[in-house]
């Protein structure tokens, strides 16, 4: 591998209100210029947006430096997959056919230089969290998105606002470690590597940068989020590594 693969998720765009997200939106693009030269496939590993709903022929406003950047890269060649988050999970085919991207909708299984990376949002996995492994079913629903997309967009911007207002981001509470035995990602990864060997399981979602061995050569590696980490994962063909751009 000559060039470098990166992986970054939970920038939350939109939240918490316009003026942080926009900061941050110039934050990440910075980013996006430093690692561009080195990068060779990029991995947005779901909740880019704190909310995205695309209507048949309208998409929500904003975010244009973001979308503008990433059509530059996919321009000159860099593979970028934008994964589905539980904030953003309503992305339909506007970037695949405007920047290229390809959406993942579950989990993405890859080997690049010989190592195995199980690649998910980190969305109703492992124990726990039945409730939003309902609500997940509801939200993923073809007939519930079209209920959803026959509203007004003026109606269904304003529901959304109202749950997205209500999230972690916005509460801005900063997550706390559980330890290695109570991780929950970490119990859905090592029973996973008992069907199969992955060198690295690869998350966001959790909000919190954490690297985790998990025995048999394997590794979890949760790649944090934007809001107070701007944490990211590089790949060098030989070592995945968890890494801080500067501060915002
Ligand atoms: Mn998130």
């Amino acid at each position: 591998m000559d060039k470098y693969i990166y992986f970054a998720s939970d920038f939350h765009l939109g939240a918490p209100n316009y003026a942080e997200s926009r900061k941050r939106e110039t934050h990440i693009v910075d980013w996006l210029n430093f690692i561009e030269p080195t990068c060779s496939e990029l991995f947005l590993m779901g909740d880019v947006f704190d909310f995205w709903f695309e209507y048949g022929k309208v998409i929500p406003k904003g975010f244009i430096r973001l979308q503008g950047k990433l059509a530059e890269m996919a321009d000159r060649g860099i593979k970028i997959y934008f994964f589905k988050g539980n904030h953003d999970m309503w992305v339909d085919d506007y970037f695949t056919k405007e920047i290229g991207l390809e959406i993942i909708s579950d989990e993405l299984l890859i080997e690049r230089a010989g190592k195995k990376f199980f690649l998910h949002h980190g969305d109703g996995l492992g124990p726990g969290d039945k409730k939003y492994k309902f609500l997940r079913k509801v939200f993923r629903n073809p007939f519930c998105q079209w209920l959803f997309s026959v509203l007004p967009p003026r109606i269904g911007m304003f529901i959304a606002n109202g749950w997205s207002s209500s999230s972690r981001v916005a509460s801005n509470k900063k997550e706390v470690f559980l330890g290695n035995e109570n991780e929950w990602l970490a119990i859905f990864a090592k029973e996973k590597l008992k069907e199969e060997h992955f060198d690295y399981f690869v998350f966001g979602h959790r909000h919190l940068p954490l690297d985790i061995d998990l025995g048999n050569n394997s590794r979890y590696v949760n790649i944090g989020e934007w809001i107070n980490y701007s944490s990211y994962g590089v790949f060098d063909g030989e070592n995945l590594r968890l890494e801080y751009y500067k501060p915002n």
